[in-house]
């Protein structure tokens, strides 16, 4: 156990030192040693760098909370709106640079995908391209922080039927950088879309927009992209929990995008930051599509079989930098 870097970290959250060294203690350190501990924590070579951060961060933090209570003295501000397609220099101005989320309403009206996309016609048309998608999600709690481990190749077709014997579960999904759209035989799909909002490029089959095919029951645990999303609800509705990213200090991010709080069932005891949390519900649901800000946390549950379209490939820049922790902090 490193004592020094956990007394320092308390002491940097002002716990007080007897507490400290009582705890020790009672973690079977010899008394001297943890009142020596405690004394010499500040004497370590590059304390006074760890200082100068410690300092930055509470600054920082402190900026994200006033930021996020200013926000929350306007209760519209925590609301999801649902809207007509806006022209691009109004959803500039209203939700991309705020930056705010909001649901974009019959974003599909007219393509022949309402109609056509259907689990049998994605097997009928589909069924023997290979797909990825995630397995096995049900015996690793972990699953979205594993997704490497999660996935595997399968016929579209062995999905499917895979989906109608179960059609409630959160144990298979086609879900996250899955790479289907970027394999030729799917570039027929194409013809079932139709025309997209005048600040989306195009439905890019290069790494820009994902295909969703899911059963009822699956759910994203809360993360957040490193990039702005429309998340389009072709088949099915998705229920969304979004949370700003001004709320970040206190979301636990303890590894890359994600957090240990399950936010179908916050554990306030031991994640009590999460009571100053304000988190925004709506469901979304088939022709309309969800505009997920770059940064902000979201939670997503399949309220039916979905099929989704995303897209990230904006008329504006974006991509962004994000510097995430890279290993568990706790
Ligand atoms: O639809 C889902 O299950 C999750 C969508 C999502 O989290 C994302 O695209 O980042």
């Amino acid at each position: 156990m490193d004592w020094t870097s956990w007394i320092l970290e308390n002491r940097f959250n002002g716990v007080p030192k007897i507490k400290l060294i009582n705890i020790m203690i009672e973690k079977g350190v010899a008394e001297d040693e943890a009142i020596a501990l405690v004394a010499n924590a500040h004497t370590i070579a590059g304390y006074a760098y760890i200082k100068k951060i410690d300092v930055l961060y509470k600054k920082l933090i402190a900026f994200m909370h006033n930021i996020h209570d200013v926000r929350a003295s306007y209760e519209p501000n925590f609301v999801i709106e649902k809207i007509d397609v806006p022209d691009k220099e109004t959803f500039l101005k209203n939700y991309w640079s705020v930056p705010q989320p909001v649901v974009l309403k019959d974003v599909s009206k007219g393509w022949p995908a309402m109609t056509k996309w259907t689990l049998d016609y994605f097997e009928d048309n589909f069924g023997d391209v290979e797909v990825e998608i995630q397995l096995g999600r049900e015996r690793d709690p972990e699953y979205e922080i594993n997704s490497v481990t999660r996935k595997a190749k399968i016929k579209l077709k062995d999905y499917i039927q895979l989906i109608k014997a179960n059609p409630i579960s959160n144990d298979y999904y086609m879900c996250a950088n899955n790479h289907t759209l970027k394999n030729p035989a799917f570039a027929k799909i194409l013809d079932d879309t139709g025309q997209l909002p005048e600040f989306i490029t195009a439905l890019d089959t290069k790494g820009g927009s994902h295909l969703w095919i899911g059963p009822q029951g699956t759910i994203t645990p809360v993360h957040h992209d490193e990039n702005g999303l429309l998340h389009l609800q072709i088949k099915g509705r998705k229920t969304w929990k979004l949370i700003s990213p001004f709320s970040t200090p206190d979301m636990y991010n303890n590894i890359s995008v994600f957090t240990p709080v399950d936010l179908q069932n916050i554990d306030y005891d031991k994640y009590p930051l999460m009571k100053r949390v304000k988190i925004m519900e709506i469901t979304v649901e088939e022709g309309e599509a969800m505009f997920v800000p770059v940064g902000w946390w979201h939670n997503v549950v399949s309220e039916d079989v979905s099929i989704s379209l995303s897209f990230t490939t904006f008329e504006y820049p974006n991509a962004w930098t994000f510097k995430n922790p890279p290993e568990r902090l706790f």
